[in-house]
């Protein structure tokens, strides 16, 4: 598996690597799940026992993905990436263990990074986490987002907030009973901020999906969709997640020529990932990146990891990437990295 943001950042010399690290930064697009640190996961595997009961998943899959996942998983086509979450989820299926796994996730972000003597500064000063709610015999949907919210919420306001997933895989139904958990929990004051669609980027019909975006809209709840991260996707598909009129969008990789236009007229912001897009191969290089385009056009953009756990990466090497010499990376001025880290922090949910 290839490192693209670690051979960034270790291209860099050591006054742009102490200027990236101290970068005021926020992580916008971080899917729980995607982000256990390894270590985490490995504790989860030893508690398994005691922590999944009551989970389908068989150990051998588990330790399989596992194995994977600690060898570095090398993706032929974006969809293998989604047959990785099946072991993950059997890991963090009990509100005990999620709330593991999410502490481990905020630490990771929020808390600075290293040994007490040598601390370095923590890669982002404010996270918008996101995860899909999943219901099993152990937990409801809104225990899952009680669970996660109980170890958000032991950070101040300032530091985090959490976005409730939708998948793509989800009917009409259940896609609304997870935006009106969302809403309830808003409405009692938990720190849910806003509504995202992820999922397998070809699966189901968008418009089904927009009761569920009207209901987050009625509720005070910012949208953000993935949208168009693959060729399969549509025009018609990318048409109609853009008439929900979401705030962000995620990936989008592959919009046409309207759908472009649409974006700038309405200054959705966009989440880059460039890691997670060169490793899922949706993108073959960083010059062929639609980074490009859009920072061409002005659009505000949030530069973010995706899935640290698959993808091996950091914010700050995520960073690296836009700062690096090409090709390593984009060769941005530190000038136009501070800005961009500014408009992370700018298209923040909440504000
Ligand atoms: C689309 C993605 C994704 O929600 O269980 N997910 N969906 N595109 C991506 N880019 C590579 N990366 C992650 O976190 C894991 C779930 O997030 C979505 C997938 O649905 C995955 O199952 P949570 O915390």
């Amino acid at each position: 598996m290839k490192d693209y943001a670690a051979e960034a950042f270790a291209s860099l010399n050591s006054d742009d690597k102490a200027f990236l690290k101290a970068l005021p930064k926020a992580e916008l697009h971080a899917h729980l799940n995607g982000c256990i640190p390894l270590s985490c996961l490995q504790d989860l595997v030893r508690q398994r026992p005691v922590q999944t009961s009551g989970t389908t998943e068989s150990d051998e899959k588990i330790a399989k993905g596992l194995a994977m996942l600690e060898q570095g998983v090398v993706l032929e086509e974006i969809h293998e990436f989604f047959d990785l979450f099946p072991a993950i989820y059997a890991l963090t299926s009990t509100p005990a263990a999620l709330r593991q796994a999410t502490a481990a996730v905020l630490a990771q972000f929020l808390q600075p990074q290293g040994d007490s003597g040598e601390q370095e500064p923590a890669q982002c000063i404010y996270l918008e986490l996101r995860t899909t709610p999943r219901e099993n015999a152990e937990m409801s949907r809104e225990q899952y987002l009680d669970a996660v919210l109980c170890e958000m919420e032991t950070y101040s306001a300032d530091k985090c907030a959490l976005i409730v997933s939708t998948d793509r895989r989800m009917d009409t139904t259940t896609m609304m009973e997870c935006v009106s958990i969302a809403a309830k929990l808003k409405g009692a004051g938990r720190r849910v901020v806003g509504i995202d669609l992820c999922g397998t980027p070809t699966i189901g019909n968008a418009e089904d999906f927009l009761p569920a975006f009207k209901l987050a809209e009625e509720s005070g709840l910012k949208l953000t969709v993935h949208i168009a991260e693959t060729t399969a996707n549509t025009e018609q598909d990318v048409m109609t997640l853009l008439s929900a009129n979401p705030s962000r969008l995620g990936h989008a990789t592959f919009l046409h020529k309207e759908a472009r236009e649409l974006v700038l007229e309405k200054k959705m912001a966009i989440e880059i990932c460039l890691s997670s897009n060169l490793l899922c191969k949706t993108v073959d290089d960083l010059k062929a990146h639609h980074i490009n385009y859009w920072l061409e056009h002005g659009l505000p953009l949030a530069i973010c990891t995706d899935d640290t756990l698959v993808f091996r990466n950091d914010l700050v090497g995520e960073y690296a990437l836009l700062m690096a010499a090409p090709p390593l990376g984009l060769g941005l001025s530190r000038d136009k990295v501070s800005l961009l880290a500014k408009m992370s922090l700018d298209v923040r949910f909440e504000q």
